[in-house]
């Protein structure tokens, strides 16, 4: 039995180490919304922590950051608290009268996992299933403002070891770029993400993008448009990769089924929660779809999810699971490390395997608020 005795809301101001630009605008902090709870788990109390992957502003999903704030606090958490539950899988079940709302869910049943795995003396990894010690970093780069800063931009990830290079592409910021990576770059694993920026009209400008020798082409269209990713897939050749369309097991499988991707990104959060990730890596697995983990810029707290569930058997693919350095100056957790082989250590302390530093919280936390359960 897991009973949810207190929770707090906690946010991190992170400053990134350099500007993030996508289609969907430009971001410089990470405003990390941080759950904390104190659970009694079989007559032991163990905190934990969770972070919410949503954003600063309702730009890239529907969720953000200040939305999740309030539904966590006047809805998810004490709702979790009504009673006791019997074990971890019955987190995301307790939060099921709540339509959507998957990144701030995720961000709860993180926390309550996190603590129960604490007080069992569990790893995340264990607990999901995973088998890889070490998970490929792969680098997601913004667009930049020209074709030549780009290449340098990938110069610079390559030589510090990544080992597939993402590149994020709009209207404008797309062939040309594209063109002189792979010109420079002649044998990398080179992929491009559009964060939905087109339409099935732009299919020639697309089809364009089939002469480099694309891994994927990463959510071309709108988040809806499964019928159009699939009709897409009929006229160009790179595989298509789905992000934001995939948000449970159940829509990977009608994906899948449709003929919309190829592969697909399997974020914790986007999907709701890590029990749901893990139904939609095993859709995948059945189906023979490569998965790979993506990235929403999470602070130590995510990443050691991130890579808990990257080292599941079908995530056969490097994803954005970069270290600390590649977004922080200073992270709120110990800091994850890339090897020169670029690979990162999966963690194997209990639960998440990592905590905020109280040192660094001191200077990074923007606001805390207790919930009342
Ligand atoms: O589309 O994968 C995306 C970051 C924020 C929101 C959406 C996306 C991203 C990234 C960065 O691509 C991935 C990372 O390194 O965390
Ligand atoms: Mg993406």
């Amino acid at each position: 039995m897991i009973t949810l005795r207190a929770a707090e809301l906690v946010r991190a101001d992170l400053p990134l180490v350099r500007p993030f630009r996508t289609s969907f605008g430009v971001q410089e902090l990470r405003e990390a919304v941080l759950v904390r709870v104190v659970c009694d788990v079989e007559g032991v109390e163990a905190e934990g922590w969770g972070e919410c992957v949503a954003g600063s502003d309702p730009f890239y999903s529907a969720e953000w950051g200040l939305g999740a704030w309030v539904l966590l606090r006047e809805v998810l958490l004490p709702m979790l608290a009504e009673e006791p539950l019997t074990t971890i899988e019955d987190t995301p079940a307790a939060m099921s009268e709540v339509r959507g709302n998957r990144m701030a869910k995720a961000a709860a049943e993180m926390a309550i996992t996190d603590a129960a795995l604490r007080a069992r003396g569990v790893s995340l990894k264990a607990y999901l299933g995973g088998e890889r010690d070490r998970v490929e970093c792969g680098v997601s780069i913004g667009i930049m403002d020209s074709p030549d800063d780009l290449v340098a931009a990938v110069g610079t990830y390559l030589g510090d070891g990544y080992t597939r290079i993402k590149c994020k592409i709009e209207p404008e910021a797309d062939v040309a770029f594209i063109a002189a990576v792979r010109e420079t770059f002649p044998d990398i694993a080179l992929t491009v993400d559009a964060n939905a920026a087109y339409t099935l009209a732009d299919a020639d400008l697309l089809a364009r993008l089939d002469a480099f020798d694309l891994d994927y082409i990463e959510q071309p269209l709108a988040e809806e448009e499964l019928m159009e990713h699939a009709a897409l897939a009929r006229l160009i050749e790179t595989p298509i990769c789905l992000d934001e369309t995939i948000v449970s097991a159940k829509s990977a499988e009608d994906a899948i089924a449709l003929g919309a991707c190829e592969v697909i990104n399997i974020k914790q959060g986007r999907v709701g929660g890590l029990a749901e990730a893990s139904w939609t890596h095993d859709v995948c697995v059945e189906h023979e779809i490569p998965v790979w983990c993506g990235g929403m810029l999470e602070t130590g707290l995510g990443r050691a999810a991130n890579l808990a569930l990257a080292s599941l058997p079908g995530f056969t693919m490097p994803g954005d699971t970069s270290p600390s350095s590649r977004y922080f100056h200073e992270d709120i957790t110990a800091p994850f490390e890339m090897a020169p082989d670029g690979t990162i250590a999966v963690p194997t302390g209990p639960g998440l395997g990592v905590a905020p530093l109280p040192g660094i919280m001191a200077r990074v936390v923007a606001e805390r608020e207790k919930v009342e359960l």
